[in-house]
């Protein structure tokens, strides 16, 4: 059977894994994306992100020719909002049209990109079609929405199920066929591209509006003075028809804060307001500054003002174990404390490049209060050092041991407890 050649356009958290298991799979395959030094680095057989050898060859060539070389372009570019939280369709657009400039009779093209609903058919459908070429006639066209979990250990790009949608079922059963023959896990076809628009989308807000009802509550609980870690404990006790989502500083990522936004403009253009959606994203962007008041009023017990107070803010990356920083609620909190005039020391072991203290033992030593804003597991040391100067606790992530805090004489709060 001919080789398959595949172009991933995009090789960041969702195409490099992506690239490298259609590799493993047999594939030949082709990366293009806009930076230059990742192109570099993978040209040589290293991942950018991890800076290890890759074990797969993915070949760095020409944009035009990769993309004219393959017969499957897989589009795995971000899909970010602005700073208004509107959708900036650039990166997909761009790489829709370095397409068009290339496309042929019998090219399949997936976007796993995490869109809309109605993306594939009102955005790039008219941009792939700018070649001359006809969709769905000449060249096909299908949504497979990325379903990748930096840092998780369990799943991965080879063993998540997916779903896909075409813009016809010929290139559903075509993009079928191909995951088929490099996913380990089960394919579940839709009947249409918007449908598989709308599943990824349900599934990224159903986690912001459960992270944003545990979020509210914690802030009820915090006046009540109920533990919320421990009501989520209880409730999980019920065999069925309860998931734990678990209150935070806030919620960052690639996903999560941003995919939203994207359904609660294309609804608002037909003429549907989400105000349901709009109120999860107002309490989950609420968060970092709830979380600085709550250290606002440790600091009124002892009669200090946050400024000029030596603030330590343990994490920057939007959650432990990883390095990305996207959407961070860390750098929220941050920015918000330099605005108070706090002395603020930063320390993440996953991002030192913007750490301005070059480990947790300096931050002890030097800061008065802490925040612990990412949940990486280095800082559970936390629990089981002798700690001089530190006097608030403010735990973002509910992820130290309150007693063990508490034991020290060290004021703690969490987010609900
Ligand atoms: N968070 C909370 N409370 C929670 C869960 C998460 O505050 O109960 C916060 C995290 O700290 C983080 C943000 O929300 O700042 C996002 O966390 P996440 O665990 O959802 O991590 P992501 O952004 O990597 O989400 C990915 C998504 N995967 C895809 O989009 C394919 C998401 O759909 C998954 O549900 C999620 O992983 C997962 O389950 O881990």
């Amino acid at each position: 059977m001919a080789i398959k050649k595949i172009c991933i356009v995009g090789l960041g958290y969702v195409g490099l894994p992506l690239a490298c298991l259609a590799a493993r799979k047999g594939c030949e395959v082709y990366g293009i994306d806009s930076d230059k030094d990742k192109l570099e680095k993978i040209a040589k057989g290293i991942n950018p992100m991890t800076k290890e050898p890759l074990k797969e060859k993915i070949n760095i060539t020409e944009q035009n020719k990769a993309v004219s070389m393959s017969n499957i372009i897989i589009v795995c570019v971000p899909t970010p909002v602005d700073k208004d939280h509107m959708p900036d369709f650039r990166p997909l657009t761009s790489a829709a049209e370095t397409i068009s400039k290339n496309l042929r009779k019998g090219h399949l093209i997936v976007i796993e990109s995490t869109v809309n609903p109605g993306v594939c058919e009102e955005i790039v459908k008219p941009l792939l079609e700018k070649s001359g070429l006809k969709a769905e006639k000449d060249f096909y066209i299908v949504h497979c929405p990325e379903r990748i979990n930096p840092g998780d250990e369990k799943w991965n790009v080879e063993n998540i199920p997916r779903v896909i949608g075409g813009l016809s079922n010929e290139g559903t059963e075509k993009a079928f066929k191909f995951y088929s023959s490099i996913i380990n896990a089960k394919i579940t076809k839709m009947s249409s591209a918007k449908a598989a628009e709308a599943v990824k989308i349900m599934e990224n807000t159903f986690r912001d509006v459960n992270i944003a009802f545990v979020n509210e509550l914690a802030k009820s609980f915090d006046n009540l003075g109920i533990d919320i870690i421990e009501v989520i404990k209880g409730a999980s006790t019920k065999p069925f028809a309860f998931l734990p989502h678990y209150p935070g500083c806030g919620v960052g990522g690639h996903c999560i804060p941003t995919d939203p936004y994207y359904l609660i403009e294309k609804a608002k253009s037909s003429g549907f307001d989400h105000k349901f959606l709009k109120l999860a994203r107002e309490i989950n962007n609420s968060m970092p500054d709830y979380t600085i008041e709550l250290l606002k009023k440790e600091l009124e017990k002892i009669h200090k003002n946050i400024k000029n107070v030596r603030v330590g803010v343990l994490g920057i990356a939007y959650k432990g174990n990883i390095a990305d920083i996207r959407e961070s609620p860390a750098l929220k909190i941050v920015n918000q404390l330099k605005n108070l005039k706090a002395d603020v020391s930063v320390y993440d072991p996953y991002v030192l490049e913007k750490s301005n203290a070059k480990s947790l033992h300096e931050i002890l030593e030097k800061c008065d209060c802490l925040i612990l804003a990412t949940n990486h597991p280095e800082f559970k040391e936390i629990e089981d050092i002798n700690i001089k100067n530190i006097k608030i606790i403010i735990d973002g992530r509910n992820f130290l041991n309150k007693e063990k805090i508490v034991s020290k004489g060290i004021a703690y709060r969490g987010i609900g407890r």
